[in-house]
């Protein structure tokens, strides 16, 4: 399953959209999605031969964009010489059978090259594990209408993960497998729990930087923490979480974030398969909803993640909207506010507002205080050491006076024996 890139980089494709009155935006296709569809696309290492954009009130029922456009289609392949025709609409089984008869080629859906990516590019074992897992998810009730695209072996897009022998075995063995691969997943979950248990007793807060793909989440925290991870013009370039220490000021550190890049339309198998990466939303004390302000489709996209965002996050999760690129357009093109930031992770401007943005978000439900402790809670000056940022400690006649940055929990336990609110 591996080293298909080189045939992978061969595969030509037309991309064909249907716009249809009863479709949901979900479901729709337009020239903005199609151009998306281009750049997955790209990122998957295949090559567009041409786009086909056809508006219809109704799919039709044998051939979903009607057989006058889909005959005009099979010569379009014919003329380009392309080896596949992948769909900007989700698929049914049945059109998918319908379609490779007529076109005598391969077909795609957007879900299957979105899965597709995510096969070339998951990394750790757990990015693995859960394509794999969406791979399955999606393949199960495709079974019975299985057509070139699935039984095709060798490699190229959409070919990569289950092969043709595990396809052709029952629903039960898929079954199993599924269940198999969620409790291994489970037990990668365990870990991350382990881990972030000991990030909240550290009392270390987590900012997770979330936004469309390509927006420049990476860069971000490659710019802030020099982190060093990849950062390409491309999409779906960061599959896994990565998080690095910053210092926000003398007396703030925080863990960020760098997730995995929304997109419209994204298959809902990927998105709870990716649960266990985004679970860094649910456990985020403040999120970094990174923008590119230079895209064509900002609103568009601002409201997809704001949408993932209500969905995977805890509610009331404070967010600081980044309006990135800022190099790229002119300041009136960005809008001002208190939870809005200008910046550019490419060129450095606007990291300084960014920090404080991020020190006063945070500073809402942290406390840095003053306590003075009877010496008969000395104990208590442990569990700060554990739990919260300590900044001095004295032990004077009055009694231990410790200068501290508390989480709310602390704040609410040692409140009678705040000193000073710095
Ligand atoms: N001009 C300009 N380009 C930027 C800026 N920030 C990021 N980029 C570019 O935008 C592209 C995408 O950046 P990434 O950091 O990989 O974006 P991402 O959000 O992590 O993308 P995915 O991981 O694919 O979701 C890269 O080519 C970056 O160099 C910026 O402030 N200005
Ligand atoms: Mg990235």
């Amino acid at each position: 399953m591996e080293g298909n890139f080189d045939k992978v980089a061969q595969e030509r494709a037309v991309l064909v959209g249907l716009n249809a009155d009863c479709f949901t935006a979900q479901q729709t296709a337009t020239e903005q999605t199609l151009e998306e569809l281009d750049a997955l696309l790209e990122t998957a290492g295949g090559f567009c031969t041409a786009k086909v954009l056809q508006n219809r009130h109704t799919p039709d029922s044998h051939s979903f964009i009607g057989e006058g456009k889909a005959l005009e289609v099979k010569m379009l392949v014919e003329a380009t010489e392309s080896t596949m025709v992948i769909f900007d609409n989700e698929l049914s089984p049945g059109h998918i059978r319908a379609l490779e008869e007529i076109f005598g080629v391969p077909v795609l859906d957007r879900s299957a090259l979105i899965l597709d990516i995510f096969a070339q590019r998951a990394k750790t074992r757990e990015g693995r594990l859960q394509v794999e897992l969406a791979q399955y998810q999606y393949l199960l009730p495709r079974l019975s209408g299985m057509g070139k695209s699935l039984s095709r072996q060798g490699g190229g897009i959409g070919t990569r993960g289950p092969g043709e022998t595990k396809l052709e075995s029952d629903r039960r063995h898929i079954r199993e497998r599924i269940h198999r691969l969620q409790s291994e997943l489970e037990q990668v979950r365990q870990v991350r729990g382990v881990q972030r248990e000991r990030r909240i007793k550290n009392s270390v807060p987590v900012v997770a930087i979330v936004g469309y793909t390509n927006a420049g989440k990476s860069t971000l925290l490659n710019r802030l923490t020099g982190a060093g991870i990849p950062a390409n013009n491309r999409l779906f370039d960061t599959l896994d979480t990565t998080s690095r220490q910053l210092r926000v000021s003398d007396n703030l550190d925080v863990i960020l974030s760098d997730t995995v890049g929304f997109i419209a339309k994204l298959p809902h198998h990927l998105v709870n398969a990716f649960r266990a990466t985004l679970e860094e939303l649910e456990y985020a004390d403040l999120l970094l909803h990174v923008i590119d302000s230079a895209d064509p489709d900002r609103q568009e996209h601002i409201a997809v993640v704001d949408s993932l965002i209500g969905k995977l996050a805890k509610p009331g999760t404070p967010v600081l909207r980044c309006f990135n690129k800022a190099d790229l357009v002119s300041r009136e093109d960005i809008p001002v506010g208190e939870d809005v930031v200008r910046m550019s992770a490419g060129t450095g401007e606007g990291m300084e507002d960014l920090l404080k943005a991020i020190e006063n978000a945070l500073g809402h439900s942290r406390h840095h205080v003053v306590v003075t402790l009877p010496y008969s809670m000395g104990g208590m000056v442990e569990t700060l050491h554990t739990s919260a940022q300590v900044i001095n400690v004295d032990y004077t006649g009055d009694g231990i006076v410790v200068e501290a940055v508390l989480d709310p929990i602390l704040y609410g336990k040692l409140k009678e024996y705040v000193t000073k609110e710095c």
